[in-house]
């Protein structure tokens, strides 16, 4: 550098301006993330981009990925939209400076089918015994349906109205059954089950369960029968059932003629 005064004398002096490398943008990590096929998301970082100059850009991809996925250079969020095909992607995050310096971060982001559910209905008579039966059908894009988790009205077993559904199984095919049974005095009665994917991604379905009328014993038809007074047996035969028992007359006591008089009598 050089002075000069009004009489044309000068002097000079140096400037030294030392200068250090430009630095890349630093990223802060991004969470693994997962959003529903046809679904939009945002993924923000643990920190936002910083650099000694300024951020220029942000941007985001993934190979496969047939979404869009863009990112704000100042605060460093991903936003995903119209996520799809269903699957696993790793995204690149690129922040670039002013002098074209880049620094990348990545993230898994898992692009998931909701399940599905179809309920069933089926019948119940009130005071028979439990019995299985198929209960819905579910499935799911990404995972075997074996692998899903189905829960009646929120818990593992429920009861509605007398009717309680219990023992939820899931075979490899989809198929739903549990243990079904209908009180003596049960209802018709409806549940909601729900299937849950290994995302937490849920559909819902309703059971339904027609509860028919319990009947009475049946009984088989018994001969008119005398004893003598004073007797000390008493033939009896019963003519139509159980039919295992014997034909034949069996002779009885006078104990057990009087029992067996007093329980026809009752
Ligand atoms: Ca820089
Ligand atoms: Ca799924």
């Amino acid at each position: 550098m050089t002075v000069t005064d009004n009489t044309s004398k000068t002097a000079t002096a140096t400037l030294t301006v030392n200068v250090t490398a430009n630095t890349p943008p630093t990223l802060g990590s991004y969470p693994a993330t997962s959003v529903a096929t046809g679904g939009s998301t945002t993924v923000t970082p643990s920190a936002s981009p910083t650099d000694n100059g300024s951020v220029s850009t942000l941007t985001a991809s993934a190979p496969g990925f047939g979404g869009t996925l863009s990112g704000n250079p100042t605060t460093g969020v991903i936003t995903v939209t119209g996520a799809t095909p269903g699957g696993v992607y790793t995204v690149t995050v690129t922040a670039t400076d002013n002098c074209g310096a880049t620094t990348t971060a990545t993230f898994t982001l898992t692009v998931n089918s909701a399940p599905t559910i179809t309920g069933a209905t089926i019948s119940r008579q009130q005071g028979s015994p439990a019995s299985s039966s198929q209960i819905a059908t579910v499935s799911d894009a990404d995972q075997a349906a074996n692998t899903l988790a189905v829960t009646v009205n929120g818990g593992a077993s429920a009861t509605v109205n007398g009717v309680t559904v219990s023992g939820i199984s899931v075979d490899a095919a989809g198929a739903v059954t549990a243990s079904v049974v209908a009180s003596c005095t049960a209802t018709n009665a409806s549940f909601t089950l729900t299937v849950t994917d290994n995302q937490s991604a849920t559909a819902n379905a309703t059971l339904t369960v027609n509860v028919t009328a319990n009947t009475a014993p049946t009984l088989g038809t018994y001969p008119a029968s005398s004893v003598a007074a004073g007797g000390s047996t008493l033939k009896l035969r019963l003519i139509t059932n159980p039919t295992t028992y014997s034909t034949r007359p069996e002779p009885i006591t006078r104990a057990q003629a009087s029992k067996a008089r007093t329980k026809l009598n009752t």
